[in-house]
């Protein structure tokens, strides 16, 4: 069953620890070390952001970018791996400190566009086709700080652009309500699809769907997944979990909520996730009170959980299920998944 999904993690899931109130706590790796852990961790699919790959990309030309980006492709296949995407890093620069795309400074959006295009310089390179965009700084602190329909209508002409620039790339749209801006132009994955409708191709533009920031935003993952499903736009999933309303925790997959998890592995797995070559790609963050020589298991905790969740989603009694609904005793339903999720 392991080999019918394929795993991804990006570098940043193997991080020092730091947080907004402490330093540092663990050693930092360096990416080729982290490579080498993916196999061992289970993991085939690497997830970029443009400058994981071409460190110093802003001081160089668009050809040495692309040179680079071949020295990493030719690190991933020595290890077997494989790009699953790349994202443009657009929320730490300078220039984007009031977003990059919905800037209000003209030369803010010429910089993220270019940025962009390198970024998918960057996929040509490592082989992918699928660019993600987390549009961080894209929104506001206070309402009269942007027009909130000029910023659509500039969040299209970004996208509009990545499409021309490349007719190779789809674009997976990964939505977050808020963190670090009070609220998010693209919230949710309803939005996200929205967007694309009025993008000039729909069909290259869906979603990257997270776990955690679905919750931020009051709603289910699972539904979400269903949602994007029907409309054939889920590119990838974020899996990890969240518990309630904070800050953005990236928790292990299913350690909040086991029940929410085994809705997410479900829908998955009921409409062939995976079988086009998406990835099970993961976005989970290691306590901070974790040791150095056990800072991974968050990765491969998470896809021990995926995968023993398909089994117990393909041995749930589907007949007896089907037999409640008919019957409408969602009580006895409740019970029946309970029981499962524990085992009897
Ligand atoms: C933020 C995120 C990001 C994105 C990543 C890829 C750091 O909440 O989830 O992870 O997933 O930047 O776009
Ligand atoms: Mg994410």
């Amino acid at each position: 069953m392991a080999g019918e999904y394929r795993f991804s993690f990006g570098p940043w899931n193997i991080h020092e620890g730091a947080d907004p109130f402490g330093p540092t706590v663990r050693r930092g790796l360096t990416f080729a070390r982290k490579l080498k852990s993916f196999k061992k961790l289970g993991f085939d699919g690497v997830q970029f952001h443009d400058d994981d790959a071409v460190p110093n990309m802003n001081d160089l030309s668009p050809k040495e970018i692309a040179k680079q980006a071949k020295e990493v492709r030719n690190m991933l296949k020595e290890e077997g791996l494989a790009a699953e995407f790349v994202a443009p890093r657009l929320w730490e620069d300078p220039r984007t400190i009031d977003g990059g795309y919905t800037s209000n400074d003209a030369e803010a959006r010429q910089y993220a566009k270019e940025r962009s295009r390198r970024a998918i310089d960057i996929a040509a390179a490592l082989e992918t086709k699928l660019i993600v965009l987390w549009l961080a700084r894209e929104g506001t602190y206070i309402r009269e700080a942007k027009d909130s329909k000029q910023a659509v209508d500039r969040l299209v002409t970004a996208i509009n652009d990545m499409l021309d620039y490349s007719p190779d790339i789809k674009i997976a749209i990964e939505p977050k309500p808020n963190e670090p801006m009070d609220q998010a132009y693209i919230p949710t994955t309803g939005h996200a699809l929205a967007l694309s409708y009025v993008t000039r191709n729909p069909k290259r533009v869906g979603v990257n769907i997270e776990t955690a920031h679905v919750i931020l935003a009051g709603l289910d993952p699972s539904d979400e997944m269903g949602f994007a499903l029907a409309c054939d736009k889920l590119y990838t999933v974020h899996l990890n979990d969240q518990n309630g309303l904070k800050f953005d925790e990236d928790k292990s997959f299913g350690s909040v909520n086991l029940r929410r998890a085994f809705n997410q592995v479900r829908i998955l797995d009921k409409y062939n996730y995976g079988k086009r070559g998406e990835f099970v790609g993961l976005d989970v963050k290691a306590m901070r009170t974790q040791k150095q020589d056990v800072a991974t298991k968050h990765l491969s905790n998470s896809r021990t959980i995926f995968l023993r969740l398909v089994e117990l989603v393909r041995s749930l009694n589907q007949a007896k299920v089907d037999q409640l609904i008919a019957e409408r005793d969602y009580e006895e339903l409740d019970l029946l998944i309970l029981n499962h999720l524990m085992g009897k």
